[in-house]
C-alpha cells in the first residue's frame, strides 16, 4: 500500500447474498484501484444491524462477503480490508457527528423514506443515522475519494456536509471527500422487474443473480427473466428487459451494444439468454472456485481480519485521537 497516494474508502453492506449487480456495479471495478490509492474496503456490519439479523447467518454472511472481496481480486495486502465492527473507533466517532448533524437533514434523506416505509414495524434510530455511522466511516481514514453508486451519492453529500460543518468549528480536522468518478460499472437491473434494480434485499430470488448461485440456477434465472413480446431484437428503452439482458452480457462479454445486437439479429430471446447465462457463469466461475478454496482454510480468513482490523486501527485511531483532543475529551492514555 503506498502512504503517498491518495486515500479512496468504500464498502458494502453484509446483509443478504450479494448479487451480480454489486459485482459488475461496484466489486469488479475496485480491483486495481490499489496501484492508484491507498483503498479501504469495509465490510459494513454495523450498517446491516438497522435491519434484524440471525446471529448465526449474520455471522457467516459478513464472512463470507470477507471471501468474496478476496476472490474477486481485492488483494488483503496491497489493500485494507476489514470488518467495520472490528474497529471500534467507528461506533465513537459516529455519536460524536451525531451531536454535528441536524435531524432535518436526517430527515431529508432518500434512503431513509424508503426503507422506513419498507421496515415500517422497525423503523429503529439507527435506520436514522445510518448516514452519520456512513459519514464517520468515510472521514476516519481522511478519504478524498468514495466510489458510491448513484443511490448513496446523498449520504456522500451529507459526509461533506459534516465534515465541512466541523471544520468550519475546529480547523482542517477532516479531508472533504469527493466521489469517486472512475471507470463507471454497469447498472444491473432486476431480471423480473427491469424499472428496479437488481438489489439484494429483494424478495423474489428469481430477480437477481447470486455470485454464488450454481451455473443450473444461473441457467433458470435467466430463462425467466422478463422480457417482451415484440420478438425484435434490439438495443432500446422501449424493450427494457431485453436492454438489462444485454447490459448484463456486454458487461461479461467486454463487448459493445451494437457488436451484440449483430451477434443476435434474427435470433429468438431464447437464444439470447442461453448465451447470457453461459457468459455468466464463465465470469462467476473463477470467483466462485476461489471462494471455495477460501473457505477451507478458515486460520487465513481469520488472520486476514485480524491483522487488516489492525492496520485500519492504526489509521482510524490517528483521526480519532485528534477529533476528541479538538473538541475537548481528556485523552487519559
Ligand atoms: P440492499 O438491497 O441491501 O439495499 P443493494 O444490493 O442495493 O443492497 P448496496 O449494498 O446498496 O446494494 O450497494 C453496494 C454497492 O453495489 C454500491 O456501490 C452500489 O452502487 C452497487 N450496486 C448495488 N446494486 C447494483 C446494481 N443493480 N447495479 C449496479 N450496481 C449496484
Ligand atoms: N451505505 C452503503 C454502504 C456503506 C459505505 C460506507 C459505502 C457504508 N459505509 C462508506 C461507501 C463508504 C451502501 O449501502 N452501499
Amino acid at each position: 500500500m503506498n502512504k503517498d497516494h491518495k486515500v479512496l474508502y468504500s464498502g458494502m453492506q453484509a446483509t443478504g447474498n450479494l448479487t451480480l449487480g454489486n459485482y459488475l456495479g461496484a466489486l469488479k471495478n475496485w480491483v486495481g484501484l490499489a496501484d492508484e490509492y491507498e483503498c479501504y474496503y469495509g465490510v459494513m456490519d454495523l450498517h446491516s444491524l438497522t435491519v434484524r439479523q440471525d446471529p448465526p447467518a449474520f455471522r457467516a454472511h459478513a464472512r463470507e462477503l470477507m471471501m468474496i472481496y478476496i476472490a474477486a481480486g481485492i488483494d488483503p495486502e496491497k489493500n485494507v480490508l476489514y470488518l467495520q465492527s472490528s474497529v471500534p473507533c467507528h461506533a465513537e466517532l459516529a455519536w460524536i457527528l451525531n451531536c454535528y448533524t441536524y435531524i432535518g437533514e436526517l430527515q431529508r434523506m432518500t434512503q431513509f423514506k424508503d426503507k422506513s416505509a419498507k421496515h415500517a414495524d422497525n423503523v429503529n434510530a439507527g435506520l436514522f443515522t445510518y448516514p452519520v455511522l456512513m459519514a464517520a466511516d468515510i472521514l476516519l481514514y481522511q478519504a478524498d475519494v468514495v466510489p458510491v453508486g448513484k443511490d448513496q451519492l446523498q449520504h456522500l453529500e451529507i459526509t461533506r456536509d459534516i465534515a465541512q460543518r466541523f471544520n468550519g468549528i475546529y480547523g482542517d480536522v477532516f479531508t472533504v471527500p469527493e466521489p469517486y468518478i472512475g471507470k463507471i460499472g454497469a447498472r444491473v437491473m432486476s431480471l423480473q422487474d427491469p424499472s428496479k434494480k437488481m438489489s439484494k434485499s429483494d424478495e423474489n430470488p428469481n430477480a437477481s443473480i447470486y455470485l454464488l448461485d450454481d451455473p443450473d440456477t444461473i441457467r433458470r434465472k435467466c430463462r425467466r427473466a422478463v422480457t417482451d413480446s415484440e420478438a425484435t431484437i434490439a438495443y432500446r428503452d422501449e424493450q427494457p428487459g431485453l436492454k438489462n439482458l444485454f447490459d448484463i452480457y456486454c458487461a461479461c462479454t467486454g463487448k459493445t451494444p451494437e457488436e451484440v445486437v449483430h451477434e443476435f439479429a434474427g435470433c429468438g430471446y431464447g437464444q439470447v439468454k442461453e448465451a447470457l447465462s453461459e457468459a455468466v457463469i464463465a465470469v462467476l466461475a473463477p470467483l466462485q472456485e476461489k471462494v471455495k478454496e477460501l473457505q477451507k482454510d478458515k486460520s487465513y480468513i481469520d488472520n486476514v481480519m485480524k491483522t487488516n482490523a489492525e492496520r485500519a486501527y492504526y489509521t482510524a485511531n490517528k483521526t480519532l485521537r485528534k477529533v476528541k483532543k479538538k473538541i475537548g475529551l481528556t485523552d487519559v492514555r
